[in-house]
């Protein structure tokens, strides 16, 4: 299928877009790879839907936009170490990343974003939510704007992957590795975006801890401010999966929060995780 035949139809009026027209289980042209490159930075995340994809061709996919990033702490999909496996088991209560957050912003060159294949949904619910860092910047008052642009936040993975992690029983076997969550990055809490150089709102909820030169107890009135209008459902989107389906997000321009509402039903996905670039 060529560019010409592809569609890039918008989900929602601040984020997502559905890629349509298009099998991305074979080698992309050049100038396709640059349109859906110009479309993620664009709409924060694209979907596709009934691609029917072997591993490899998972992996194919990715690097035709940006190198792997092999994940430390999710358990790898056995034979495939840059695929992780983001999976809830029918007995399993708690899910992974069922709070707003934006993956790796722990990371001093945080990832790009991920590729996100579903391979068995529940029979209902287990649907993603994305929000628009791009509309919740946009929205907020210029002195907020000019404030927030004076400001740097502290992000770190300890609290949510480390040893001291309160972490249930229930995800011990799926995250691994707490030694190596002793990261903490320091990055603008606004951003501009390096695929469209638009501004985006940079903190999160999973990860930000508090606000650079602040106390946590200081930080924590505006950061709340923020994470209550970031999830405003004015600039979020909500994907339901289906076997096939695929979400690639932007973590610069996203947050995202998977729902855990298909308890006593297995849910497999696959991931992949991308390089990102340094963020200002
Ligand atoms: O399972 C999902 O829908 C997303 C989970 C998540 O937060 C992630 O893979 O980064
Ligand atoms: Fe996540």
């Amino acid at each position: 299928m060529d560019a010409q035949q592809m569609m890039v139809m918008p989900v929602s009026g601040a984020v997502g877009a559905e890629v349509r027209g298009i099998d991305i289980s074979r080698p992309l042209p050049a100038v396709t790879v640059a349109t859906l490159r110009a479309a993620l930075g664009e709409h924060g995340v694209l979907f596709f839907r009934d691609q029917a994809l072997t591993e490899a061709q998972h992996i194919a996919f990715a690097e035709q936009f940006a190198k792997i990033n092999i994940n430390r702490f999710f358990r790898a999909v056995e034979g495939w170490p840059q695929i992780a496996e983001v999976r809830k088991e029918p007995e399993q209560t708690k899910n992974i990343g069922g709070g707003w957050h934006t993956d790796h912003s722990y990371d001093q060159i945080p990832a790009l974003g991920s590729l996100l294949y579903a391979r068995e949904v529940p029979p209902s619910g287990g649907d993603t939510i994305f929000a628009s860092m791009f509309a919740a910047y946009d929205a907020l008052s210029d002195g907020l704007k000019r404030t927030l642009e004076g400001l740097r936040a502290v992000h770190s993975s300890r609290h949510v992957f480390g040893t001291q992690a309160k972490r249930g029983d229930d995800l011990k076997d799926r995250l691994g590795n707490a030694e190596a969550a002793t990261q903490d990055a320091v990055h603008p809490m606004v951003i501009t975006h390096p695929i469209s150089g638009k501004k985006a709102l940079y903190v999160n909820r999973g990860f930000t801890t508090h606000i650079e030169g602040w106390t946590v107890e200081e930080s924590k009135p505006l950061l709340e401010y923020l994470y209550q209008h970031g999830a405003r459902p004015e600039f979020s989107c909500r994907f339901n999966w289906a076997p096939g389906s695929m979400a690639f997000w932007d973590n610069r321009a996203t947050w995202h929060l998977a729902v855990n509402d298909y308890q006593g039903h297995r849910r497999l996905m696959h991931r992949i995780t991308l390089e990102g670039v340094a963020i200002s």
